[in-house]
């Protein structure tokens, strides 16, 4: 008989039991991430808007695709608790500004700009804090543009806003962030640097082989050569 089956079951610790305390008001818990998600769909629409007017505009979409997520309650328990935050439904509201997450994957590192701009200039949307991953690449090659904004939600009770992350970067820059995301390596003091220097010249290839698809889009354009599909 395998006595040490108990081992291999996850911890669940008291400060995550206690949470739920916290946590209690579960119609409220839920009425939260209800509000979270109502506003990825303000912000999902206008998105879906601005591709489908500078479709109309321009005969070509800046947007390729968009996905969304509300970050699980788990996710949401241990990153307050990592930085030291009350573990209280206010203190997800205030604290925490990825609850809400929009990734809007663009074909070309200019359209990541032109979305970012026509999103920001809405006077419904106030930009709380804006990071250029892609001016300013994370030391393991990352590139992407985060914004987090604050938008209006219209419930019957009235008015609220809410945080959401949106992080726009082109196709080329999601498929080197999803695989990496997905390589989990053992660190050892011998291999993490070289894992990263691996890591980040396959993010540099990439950041030159997008340049170069925009550099030939904007020549054809300039030729007026250009036909999008
Ligand atoms: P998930 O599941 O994608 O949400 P914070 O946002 O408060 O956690 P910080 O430092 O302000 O902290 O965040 P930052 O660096 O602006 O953005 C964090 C998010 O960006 C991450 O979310 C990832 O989605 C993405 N990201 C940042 N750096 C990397 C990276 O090196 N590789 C990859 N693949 N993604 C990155 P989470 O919370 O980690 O996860």
């Amino acid at each position: 008989m395998n006595t040490n089956i108990n081992n291999k079951m996850p911890q669940i610790d008291d400060d995550y039991i206690n949470s739920a305390e916290a946590f209690q008001n579960v119609e409220k818990f839920k009425q939260i991430m209800c509000w979270y998600g109502c506003a990825i769909r303000e912000v999902r629409t206008k998105l879906e808007v601005l591709n489908d007017d500078f479709q109309a505009n321009y005969a070509r979409n800046p947007i390729d695709n968009i996905k969304s997520r509300i970050k699980d309650p788990k996710s949401i328990y241990d990153k307050l608790k990592r930085r030291g935050y009350p573990i209280t439904l206010y203190s997800i509201l205030d604290n925490l500004h990825d609850v809400a997450g929009v990734r809007v994957i663009c074909p070309f590192i200019d359209d990541i700009y032109t979305v970012a701009d026509m999103l920001i200039a809405q006077d419904d949307i106030r930009v709380i804090t804006k990071k250029d991953y892609i001016k300013n690449p994370k030391p393991n090659g990352y590139r992407s543009l985060h914004l987090v904004v604050e938008v209006p939600i219209f419930l019957s009770s009235g008015k609220r806003l809410m945080k959401v992350e949106v992080q726009i970067r082109t196709i080329a820059m999601n498929f080197w962030a999803s695989l990496e995301h997905q390589i989990h390596y053992k660190k050892t003091q011998e291999n993490v640097d070289d894992v990263i220097a691996q890591l980040t010249q396959c993010a540099n290839v990439i950041y030159e082989t997008d340049t170069t698809m925009q550099t030939i889009r904007k020549k054809l354009e300039a030729e007026g050569k250009l036909t999008m599909e």
